[in-house]
């Protein structure tokens, strides 16, 4: 995904567009930080008492709990009975890693499942952790929907206590979701034959512009007193992508157990960084526990959020403008930040050699990296790819 970029920096081309990575772009196609972030960083520069000493092994003890809150809601029983421990990690990749490389080492299953498909990293992620990373079907490319039978049908017959990954809501690269219902079968299902649900949140609050709404599946699990991991990522949600911001929880059955879950996690992390790193997470911090910055964060994440789905609308009015054959309704049915088009990886080198598009070969593209000026361009590159035989 990152070579995407590579390749798009060294396009000398004008009309050039990289819908590569998943990061958001304005309406303009800068880069956005979020207002309140300033104001986070602003308070943060101007107290003289804060200083630059290393953070524990487990990060920032205010940040984590504040992550715990987001994630989990505020009434959860989980928090309150005092049964999860979450520490800070470097993003959502590192939350991933550091989550891996603690199952591997004391979990009794070392078996994880993936979507099929799924983010690029998933299975590096897992594999070099010391799992063994097998897939469960997702993706009904006919349907462009989800294969809910073929899903249920693969962790069924998955060997029990195997750890599941789960997108928690805005799947990557599909932009296929379980509905509230599904969720609820698939919970039935893990709890019955003791699957291990590692939640990655990285799109929290943009599929659905609320954060509540998008912790949903989560705190399904959560409610029925099983165990659960969640991989917590601050890149996309609070824009804080280069700051490497994200948090590990491990839900446990008792608060005696979650103890001795955070030495071990400290012996994996001591060896591996040794401790995360403090801005990050002082800024998220800030904003967290603020009545007020929170507010208004949410407002501008759901304005980010409003912002992709008009792209879609967009895109997809472009396409039916100019008669595109085919079925493009996926476009606006899709959750989170890409589209997962269709387009098959011929199709996607004709678009970057023609057109000066970019995007990953599996025929993704980041809503978030569109505007209302590049929809055409980006809607004629299609409709040419579509009409004529590659
Ligand atoms: N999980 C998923 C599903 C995911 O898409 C990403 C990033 C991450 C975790 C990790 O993000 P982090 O920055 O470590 O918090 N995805 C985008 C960026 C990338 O590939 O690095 C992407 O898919 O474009």
């Amino acid at each position: 995904i990152l070579g995407v970029t590579v390749a798009y920096n060294k396009d000398p081309s004008p009309v050039k567009l990289n819908l590569g990575v998943g990061a958001y772009r304005t309406e303009e196609g800068k880069p956005l930080v979020l207002n309140v972030v300033r104001k986070a960083e602003q308070q943060l520069i101007n107290d003289r008492t804060r200083i630059k000493e290393y953070l524990p092994i487990v990060g920032l003890v205010e940040f984590n709990k504040l992550s715990a809150k987001l994630i989990l809601g505020a009434d959860s029983p989980a928090i309150r009975e005092n049964r999860i421990t979450t520490v800070e990690c470097l993003s959502g990749t590192g939350s991933l890693r550091v989550g891996g490389e603690f199952l591997a080492k004391h979990y009794h299953q070392k078996t994880i499942y993936i979507t099929q498909p799924t983010w690029g990293n998933h299975p590096k992620i897992f594999t070099l952790a010391g799992l063994t990373v097998k897939t469960y079907r997702y993706y009904d490319p006919a349907t462009r929907g989800l294969n809910f039978q073929g899903l249920l049908e693969d962790l069924g017959a998955a060997a029990p206590g195997s750890i599941v990954l789960l997108h928690a809501c805005a799947h990557n690269p599909t932009g296929v979701d379980p509905t509230i219902q599904q969720w609820e079968q698939i919970r039935k299902l893990m709890r019955s034959k003791g699957l291990m649900p590692f939640f990655d949140s990285a799109y929290q609050g943009f599929a659905s512009g609320s954060l509540d709404t998008d912790a949903k599946p989560i705190r399904m699990f959560v409610a029925d007193g099983g165990e659960c991991l969640v991989a917590q990522s601050y890149a996309k949600n609070m824009g804080l992508y280069g700051e490497r911001v994200g948090a590990l929880s491990i839900v446990c059955k008792s608060a005696d157990v979650a103890g001795r879950v955070e030495s071990q996690l400290k012996l994996v992390i001591r060896p591996m960084y040794s401790s995360p790193p403090i801005h990050g997470a002082s800024i998220v911090a800030v904003i967290l526990r603020d009545k007020n910055l929170f507010n208004e964060w949410t407002l501008e994440l759901k304005a980010m959020a409003d912002r992709i789905i008009s792209m879609r609308k967009q895109l997809f009015e472009a396409l039916r403008t100019r008669g595109t054959p085919g079925d493009w309704s996926h476009i606006i049915k899709q959750i989170g930040m890409f589209t997962f088009t269709g387009l098959n990886p011929a199709q996607v080198s004709f678009m970057t050699k023609e057109y000066h598009i970019y995007m990953t070969s599996d025929g993704r593209i980041s809503m978030a990296g569109l505007s209302s000026k590049t929809v055409p361009h980006l809607a004629d590159a299609i409709h040419a790819v579509v009409t004529k035989a590659v």
